[in-house]
């Protein structure tokens, strides 16, 4: 292929994220006035950052002899993206204390000389940790490699040897070559066999390819892909790991990394080992458009790892900024990890995934902040006092004592929530809700971002809809602030209460609703952090009266992350 295309698709890559970190960037500040991006109260408390530059995508977490480690993209040199990027890596004994170690992978091979991008660890027999990742050979093509721990007696895995038979996998013919990346974690199969799944796009369709191999060296492409859907673009970062088990089947989630939108959605269903094919739970599992997100917010790039230690499955994704790349540039760093969350199956019914944070996480909570049996009118602004506000986790239970006023839905509303979100909002009155949190709120309340509950009465029971809207979460106009926002699969009429969680640390709020059925990720940068004087409030704007029956707010200390 051509030098120039190479450079085009490479390009294409930075162009779509830059649309998802910066699509509103307009002008840097007026030179004469101090950029306030340039403060260090944007910086995270508890979620992962490294100390300084660019990060996006984590890799290859993993367990290993006690520790917890966490790769990711790095550009070590400056806060931008670069296509010759490095792995990032870190270390931790409880997933929320972390010390940085040397980098992991640096573009150093034929193999990877144009970059190290993602990729995933497998632990094979007699706990030997292997990464395979996509490198950038000598003339960009994507290309999957491995690499083994230099000396498995360190617990830090401080150093990587890339074998000389590198690569392992090649794109194959077909596909572009530029469009073939991010090695999944390889699981054995009954016969003995690895396997695992590469992302790609065909005409226009989403693919998982899978390969197998018997040594982990030599792999061997099987004929059909382990999944595709039509018409959905590039898959990154694919994912595939059973779940859970419900009725005596293990159910399997596939996560993929939908290029096109920049978003990361999944399906559930089981895996049939015989042929090698992921059989979805429904007709949706092969409609791309149906498919739940696993975060309606800034999240992307996301991957899972089983943490043996505890036995559970440990999920972590990027989260973007939403300031432009002359912000990054005068804060001198871009991009955070979501808090680490746990990954289960609904055990209600075995159809949809749970996910919340780490219980290692509520170490950190200091002060804390009980508020019960609070009868919230229409119109009702409660202030939560005692709150660090940049520095919170907030848990709340509503209970509705009536659906009378509910909304009437329109079916039309269910494919876009987030613009149901952004036309009927958090401040103007509705029936049932909205109701919900008010968060890095100013005294006036020109600065806020809402997080929020609307519930609607559908021909087939209630639909509720969950908002994160961050349209006035900063007096800056150039900042990227949409309404985010996807429906909870509950209940609501038999349950007669919803919860909603919400994890504030400066630049980020992460909101889980309905025990962790839809979550909600949002970047901001309120200017009035800068003076201290922010709120959280809980607020209720429709006509039926909720009830809080209690809310647990807690300040949180800092996180250790050297
Ligand atoms: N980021 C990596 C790629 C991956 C993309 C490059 C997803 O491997 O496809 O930094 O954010």
């Amino acid at each position: 292929m051509a030098p120039s295309s190479l450079l085009s698709s490479g390009l294409s890559w930075l162009c779509g994220l830059l649309f998802f970190s910066s699509s509103m960037f307009e002008a840097p500040p007026p030179e004469n006035l101090p950029n306030p991006m340039v403060s260090s109260e944007f910086r995270t408390a508890y979620h992962f950052q490294p100390s300084r530059y660019w990060m996006n995508d984590p890799n290859a977490p993993m367990y290993y002899k006690g520790l917890y480690h966490f790769f990711y993209q790095h550009n070590p040199d400056g806060p931008l993206w670069t296509a010759n990027i490095s792995w990032g890596h870190s270390v931790s004994t409880d997933l929320i204390h972390w010390t940085a170690l040397e980098l992991a992978l640096t573009p150093s091979r034929p193999f990877d000389i144009s970059g190290c991008w993602s990729g995933s660890a497998t632990i094979l027999p007699g706990d030997k940790p292997v990464i395979v990742y996509t490198g950038l050979d000598t003339v960009s093509r994507e290309v999957q490699n491995v690499a083994y721990p230099k000396d498995l007696s360190d617990p830090f895995l401080r150093q990587w040897t890339k074998p000389d038979y590198n690569p392992i996998i090649v794109p194959f013919e077909g596909i572009d070559v530029t469009l073939f990346r991010d090695p999944s974690t390889a699981w054995q199969g009954k016969d003995g066999l690895w396997r695992l799944i590469v992302g790609t796009v065909m005409n226009g369709d989403g693919k998982a390819i899978l390969y197998r191999s018997h040594d982990f060296a030599t792999w061997v492409r099987a004929e059909d892909p382990l999944h595709f859907t039509n018409g959905s673009g590039m898959w990154e970062c694919v994912d595939f790991v059973p779940l859970g088990e419900w009725e005596g089947v293990t159910k399997y989630l596939l996560k993929v990394s939908m290029y096109n939108a920049l978003h990361d959605h999944y399906t559930l269903g089981t895996y049939d080992e015989e042929r090698d094919v992921f059989v979805g739970d429904d007709a949706s599992s092969n409609d791309y458009r149906m498919w739940p997100r696993v975060d309606y917010g800034s999240i992307y790039a996301s991957k899972t790892f089983f943490d043996g230690a505890k036995q559970r499955r440990i999920w972590w994704g990027w989260s973007n900024e939403s300031d432009s790349a002359a912000d990054d540039l005068a804060k001198g760093w871009a991009g955070i990890q979501a808090v680490p969350r746990v990954f289960t199956l609904d055990r209600t019914d075995g159809k949809r995934l749970i996910q919340w944070p780490v219980e290692e996480l509520e170490s950190l909570r200091r002060e804390k902040i009980t508020m019960k049996n609070i009868e919230l009118r229409t119109g009702s602004l409660v202030e939560v006092r005692g709150l660090s506000v940049s520095q919170a986790d907030v848990e709340v239970e509503f209970e509705l004592p009536s659906f009378v006023g509910a909304e009437t839905f329109d079916e039309n509303w269910i494919v876009d929530p987030p613009k149901l979100c952004r036309e009927k909002g958090a401040y103007g009155n509705g029936g049932v809700g909205p109701f919900g949190l008010l968060v890095l709120a100013a005294d006036s309340l020109e600065e806020n971002t809402a997080v929020f509950f609307r519930v609607f009465r559908a021909d087939q029971g209630y639909k509720v809809l969950m908002c994160a809207d961050q349209r006035r979460s900063s007096k800056r106009n150039e900042l990227y602030k949409p309404a985010s926002g996807g429906f909870v699969d509950v209940d609501i009429k038999k349950d007669g209460k919803i919860s909603l969680r919400t994890l504030i640390d400066h630049s980020v709020v992460e909101s889980f609703g309905g025990g962790g059925r839809t979550v909600i990720t949002s970047r901001v940068y309120p200017t009035l952090l800068l003076k201290g004087n922010t709120h959280v409030y809980a607020f209720n704007y429709g006509t039926e009266t909720v009830k809080i029956s209690e809310l647990n707010a807690w300040n949180m200390s800092q996180a250790q992350i050297s």
